[in-house]
């Protein structure tokens, strides 16, 4: 037998696609439904494609490649997610510019993807660092400005002088950068923050509906951390304007308040302060504010100070001693807590630390003894409540949020985990934030005669008068800089550039943004781009969003289930509010591919020098083999090791396909016999509904089974070989088209007609059922499924042992089950 030649059929059918532009979309054909079928973008490293992004990209290419044979008009576009960190440490390393050494690695990478066959439209790839993207990244920008959703404010942030860069909570272990132990500040930094929370209902509400994995849609909503509780405003001893707000979601408790904390944040702190402890207070705020949340949240001793003031319970008028304690946030609900140390465990080791009251005040349902060394945390029935003595926990929490809300002191309150988005990066790589400011200079100096670009001007920046770049003078390019690494100065190396900083307009100075979008930026919209990617008037057209939106299919990693796709969305939501979009959500499937280990089960990693690099599988043994192991290692979703081995089942396989085709062609007329036609039918729709369940492995297993039959006639009909072709196309793309052509055909099959199976020759019409006699087995018979009566017991007396047991009696009695038994009753 042959022996599929890949290097030429791939390079050839590669080349061909090319030429006649087999892939591309140029505008939306109305005659037809549409799948939009989109990959999450790769951010091009300079280690090129490893075999986890040919996992994805393969499955959403035999998804598109199916639409199209089933009729679809199928967009299915790829770019590049090419700002970011680390292509400009890349840059650094290489001592290259960012813009080239990314140019370099795209370049690279759309080598790789095409020798992989994936049949994108390439007239639409695009790259986030574009100038004519960056320019529309801008005006969203712009727009979220002017709809009030990007400020200004100054966020306690982890600054780390060393590396020049702010780092995120979870890139600092005790005080010390992870990457190269460098000491860290907490400090106060003037950030551009975008207002997601203002869409937080928005994004838990439009999860609804989703086709998303369930551990995605848990994820996103815990983000989102929706609480619904009620708000109770404290008086303060001698203080009559003010009151201390909290949030709880256990309103129930309240008769077993026995004292109220304050975060170390909380404005009312110092007003609250007695004298006395004033001293002690001011240490203790100091001492945490260097803390993080993380830091403060996670660690198990609770600490604390007393104010010497006292708070007001708003239904009894008790005094309750106002406390402050860091285990309180200053960021979430109101940053102040009634503290109910019966049922709360928190409270409840900070008021054994501190000898506080414990009253308890919910029992169990069933009055069970308490164990009174722990906090009693579950629901129950209310006791030593007064008024709400009795009712049950739900029950309690209405009563009370009731009486507050007629007493004027609360109500009910929803709050959300979810913070605003800090959207400031120091860095250079990233998309200038289109923003100016004023400058002033003393009094008494002329503006004309300074020049801010020098080092001894005197000026300040007006940062509280932002002003936006205007949309005609979009894209705002960087700079070139020659040094653009990080250095300390908080304002990021942008504000070394002092020529494209500083510029006068009608004779007044002004200073430019100099923070940089974070990378996030960019892959907030690339699915709209790729429908209108030239379109120079425009991010999009409304046109093109009603045409092709939302996407059908979005594959990519569970790496991404929070933050990216909750940005995505935020952007989405507010496009849609303005009118751009007709689609309130932007993805309505989603699928995240198993991560692929290496041989050893274990992650791929330099280090471990267990990394599969896919050219190497390209080289020996082809893009198709690589593609159809991949779909082959097991369910899509499934994390599953490499098993370089094991690709050499599939190259058997197709190898067994082409030969098949092969003989297939050359010999004239066959008949198809009735086993091939049933199996040719079954294994239609098997495969037809494999893929349309996203479960490649399955349904290549039933090719297997096919071509193994096929293989064993002697004669192989045309049929036959015809529909192993069409169905093996969208995972072995070129040793589908090869097939085709070898079967006679001069185009390309990409739109063929998908193969349709007959309903009634996919199931089993024989079947064999058991005969007993009696009650005891006696034989079996072959017959047809719904075979009736008459027949079976026909089919039976020709049964040798069923005979012995008949001769000479009569048949009183018959049992017939179709399909399953036949028992005789006979005397
Ligand atoms: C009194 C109480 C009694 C509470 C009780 C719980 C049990 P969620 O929204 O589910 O996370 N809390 C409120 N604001 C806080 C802050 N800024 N920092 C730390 N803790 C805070 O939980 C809300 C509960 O977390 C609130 O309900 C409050 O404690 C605490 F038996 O109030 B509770």
């Amino acid at each position: 037998p042959a022996v599929f030649p890949f290097q030429h059929v791939e390079a050839k059918w590669q080349a061909y696609w090319q030429k006649h532009q087999t892939f591309r979309t140029p505008q939306r054909d109305l005659s037809k439904p549409k799948k939009y079928v989109l990959d999450m973008f790769p951010y091009p490293s300079g280690a090129g494609l490893h075999v986890g992004h040919p996992e994805g990209y393969t499955a959403s290419d035999v998804m598109a490649r199916y639409w199209r044979m089933k009729g679809y008009d199928v967009l299915h576009p790829i770019g590049w997610d090419s700002f970011g960190l680390p292509a400009e440490q890349y840059a650094i390393q290489t001592g290259a510019q960012p813009a080239d050494t990314t140019a370099a690695n795209i370049a690279n990478f759309k080598r790789q993807l095409q020798m992989l066959g994936f049949s994108y439209d390439w007239d639409r790839e695009l790259a986030t660092t574009d100038v004519e993207y960056v320019k529309w990244t801008q005006w969203i920008f712009l727009q979220l400005f002017r709809k009030g959703l990007a400020e200004q404010s100054e966020v306690s942030v982890n600054w780390c002088p060393a590396l020049g860069t702010v780092l995120a909570n979870e890139e600092v272990i005790n005080g010390l950068s992870e990457r190269g132990d460098h000491p860290v500040e907490r400090l106060p930094l003037r950030q551009w923050v975008l207002k997601i929370t203002q869409y937080a209902d928005r994004l838990e509400e439009g999860l609804q509906g989703l086709e998303w994995p369930a551990g995605t849609l848990s994820a996103q909503k815990q983000w989102i951390g929706r609480s619904e509780g009620c708000r109770i405003d404290f008086g303060i001893e001698g203080m009559d304007t003010e009151t201390i707000t909290v949030f709880t979601t256990r309103a129930d408790t309240l008769m077993g308040v026995t004292y109220v904390t304050l975060a170390p944040e909380h404005p009312l702190v110092l007003s609250v302060t007695s004298e006395e402890q004033k001293d002690a207070v001011s240490a203790y705020v100091n001492e945490a504010s260097s803390r993080s949340d993380l830091d403060r949240t996670s660690s198990k001793e609770k600490s604390g100070v007393f104010t010497g003031g006292y708070a007001l319970h708003p239904i009894s008028g008790e005094r309750v001693p106002i406390w402050v304690g860091d285990y309180v946030l200053g960021s979430y609900g109101t940053g102040a807590v009634m503290a109910v140390p019966a049922h709360d465990q928190r409270d409840f080791e900070f008021a054994q630390k501190y000898g506080l009251d414990i009253k308890w005040v919910v029992e169990p349902a069933d009055h069970a003894e308490l164990d009174q060394t722990v906090a009693f945390t579950e629901y129950g029935v209310n006791v030593n409540s007064g008024e709400f003595d009795g009712l049950t926990t739900e029950k309690a929490k209405e009563a009370v949020t009731k009486k507050l809300e007629e007493l004027e002191k609360g109500g009910t309150q929803i709050n959300y985990k979810l913070r605003d988005w800090v959207f400031s990066r120091q860095r250079y790589w990233g998309e200038p934030i289109p923003i100016y400011f004023p400058i002033d200079f003393p009094e008494g100096v002329d503006p004309s005669q300074q020049d801010p670009k020098l080092d001894d001007c005197q000026h300040t920046i007006r940062y509280d008068q932002p002003i936006p770049v205007d949309e005609a003078d979009l894209p705002l390019k960087l700079p070139v800089m020659e040094d653009f690494q990080p250095g300390d100065n908080p304002a990021g190396c942008l504000a070394r550039a002092r020529d494209w900083r500083y510029f006068q307009k009608d004779g007044k100075w002004f200073a430019r943004e100099t923070n940089t979008m974070p990378q996030w930026a960019g892959s907030c919209w690339y699915y709209f781009r790729f429908l209108d990617p030239k379109n120079s008037k425009e991010a999009f057209s409304k046109k093109v969003d009603e045409e092709w939106m939302p996407v059908d299919l979005y594959v990519g990693g569970a790496e991404h289930a929070v933050l990216h796709l909750l940005y995505a969305r935020f952007w989405h939501q507010v496009l849609f509010d303005l009118g751009y979009t007709t689609h309130p959500e932007p993805f309505q499937k989603l699928v995240h591919q198993g991560m692929i280990l290496g041989s050893d089960g274990e992650k791929m990693s330099k280090s471990r020098g267990n990394v599969v690099n896919p050219d190497d599988i390209v080289q020996s043994q082809g893009a198709d083999a690589l593609r159809m192991y991949e779909m082959f290692m097991g369910p899509l979703e499934a994390v599953k090791p490499w098993q370089t081995s094991q690709v050499a089942g599939v190259v058997r396989f197709m190898n067994k396909a082409y030969n098949i085709v092969v003989s297939a062609a050359a010999t004239k007329h066959t008949e198809m016999g009735d086993e091939t036609l049933r199996l040719m039918n079954k294994t239609m729709k098997k495969v037809t509904e494999d893929i349309e369940n996203m479960s490649f492995n399955t349904a290549i297993s039933a090719l297997m089974v096919y071509a193994n039959h096929l293989q064993s006639l002697e004669t192989i009909p045309r049929e036959a070989a015809k529909t192993l072709t069409l169905m093996v196309s969208p995972f072995a793309p070129h040793l589908g088209e090869e097939c085709w052509n070898i079967l006679g055909h001069t185009e390309s099959l990409a739109y063929e007609p998908w193969v349709v199976f007959d309903e009634a020759l996919c199931v089993d019409t024989t079947v064999t059922i058991g005969v007993q006699v009696n009650g005891k087995s006696r034989g079996e018979i072959s017959i047809a499924k719904d075979a009736d009566e008459a027949t079976a017991v026909a089919a039976a007396s020709g049964v040798d042992k069923v005979q012995v047991q008949l001769e000479g009696k009569e048949i009183k009695k018959i049992i017939y089950v179709p399909g399953r038994i036949l028992n005789l009753i006979a005397k």
